[in-house]
């Protein structure tokens, strides 16, 4: 894609002399993201993005979903401002001149755009308690948001998500295929996977027994995807709407823990060195709670600790999943870095295990 093409596609979006730069942005693992600014008469910067449509295969529903959440956040806050005056920004689709959600090129990739969310940054590793707790408070908001929208007006835009007992069965499925991926590090990984096999369906066996319920969810709050205020340090958005959809809470949680809490990051190459802070997890956890305790079940806390485990291990697995099938799903910059994704997702599982009466405790103090 030269920049000419990049041009043309935001252009599609604002008028193509007003676009004075477009260049690539962030570090995700699926869509490919750029950072559009436009110039006179004023100066206006947004996301655009292409979204991944295999691992999307309905963008239109993506971006019904995103519309359906944006249109109920921000009449919340409208009706009710957070507290302490605390500035929240819900980031809004930007149409096409069109006035479509999104633009569909020549080979059939799905373009849209989101406003960019000014005076704030993102880190991909947590830097202070401080930042842990905003961490944990901007998740508790995001979910103090959507608590009371009906998962009936979203649609289940990536079916299987964080249904791990599923992400076992296309593991087996890859690896009955003879296909091997063999570096250092393979077969550990492997029999780690096997002996976790019954713990896989922890959370579904407790939504099949009716314990927990779907709601709608953010399906990927890691800390880069919650925005700290620049100035005062606060968090101030949740970026990366595409996996907003119905699921279930401890998703989320676990997810922020198992990305917060690992302070080498998910990118790390010295996977034996991981390990869990459980001092992180104690201010997430302290930050999300403040928020979202009320709406939560007594079933729902019991289930955190076991969360934030599975997550890790869930993730593990479908990196190592996606290794094997030749990445895919996940962008990797070298053939090994899916292997070695897996490896340190395991290793904060296993430093998860090790500490799963404490992480316990945590919760409980907070019952
Ligand atoms: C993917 O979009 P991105 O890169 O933030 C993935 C998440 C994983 C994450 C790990 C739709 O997120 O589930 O937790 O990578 N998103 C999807 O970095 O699969
Ligand atoms: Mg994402």
């Amino acid at each position: 894609m030269t920049m000419n093409d990049l041009f043309r596609i935001a252009g599609e979006f604002r008028p193509v002399d007003t676009i004075a730069d477009v260049r690539p942005y962030g570090a995700g693992n699926i869509n490919r993201t750029f950072l559009v600014t436009c110039g006179a008469p004023e100066t206006e910067r947004f996301i655009l993005q292409r979204i991944n449509s295999h691992v999307f295969p309905r963008p239109d529903l993506v971006m019904k979903n995103i519309r359906v959440f944006t249109a109920h956040a921000s009449r919340k806050l409208r009706a009710e401002p957070l507290s302490g005056n605390r500035r929240w920004v819900v980031p809004e689709i930007v149409p096409t001149l069109r006035g479509e959600d999104a633009f569909l090129d020549d080979d059939g990739g799905c373009w849209r755009a989101l406003s960019f969310v000014g005076h704030a940054i993102a880190h991909d590793i947590l830097k202070t308690p401080e930042h842990a707790r905003e961490i944990g408070t901007g998740l508790g908001i995001f979910h103090s948001l959507v608590s009371d929208l009906p998962c009936a007006d979203l649609s289940d835009t990536l079916e299987g998500f964080h249904i791990t007992p599923r992400y076992l069965e296309q593991f087996d499925k890859a690896l009955a295929s003879g296909r091997r991926m063999d570096f250092a590090g393979f077969s550990h990984a492997v029999r780690f996977v096997e002996t976790r096999r019954e713990f896989a369906g922890v959370l579904e066996k407790a939504r099949a027994d009716g314990r927990l319920s779907l709601r709608p969810i953010h399906g990927d709050p890691k800390v880069n995807n919650i925005m700290l205020d620049e100035t005062s340090g606060r968090a101030v958005s949740m970026i990366d709407l595409d996996t907003v959809k119905p699921g279930l809470v401890q998703y989320d949680i676990g997810d922020c823990l198992r990305s917060g809490c690992n302070p080498l990051g998910e990118e790390t190459e010295e996977w034996e060195l991981v390990q869990f802070d459980t001092a992180m997890a104690r201010e997430i956890l302290q930050g999300y709670l403040g928020e979202a305790r009320r709406f939560l079940t007594d079933d729902d806390m019991s289930f955190i600790a076991d969360s934030a485990r599975l997550i890790a291990f869930e993730l593990g697995l479908r990196f190592l999943t996606d290794h094997i099938h030749g990445n895919i799903y996940f962008k990797a910059d070298f053939p090994g870095r899916n292997l070695h994704r897996a490896l340190v997702q395991f290793r904060l599982c296993e430093s998860i295990e090790e500490q799963m009466g404490e992480i316990a405790d945590i919760v409980r103090s907070y019952a």
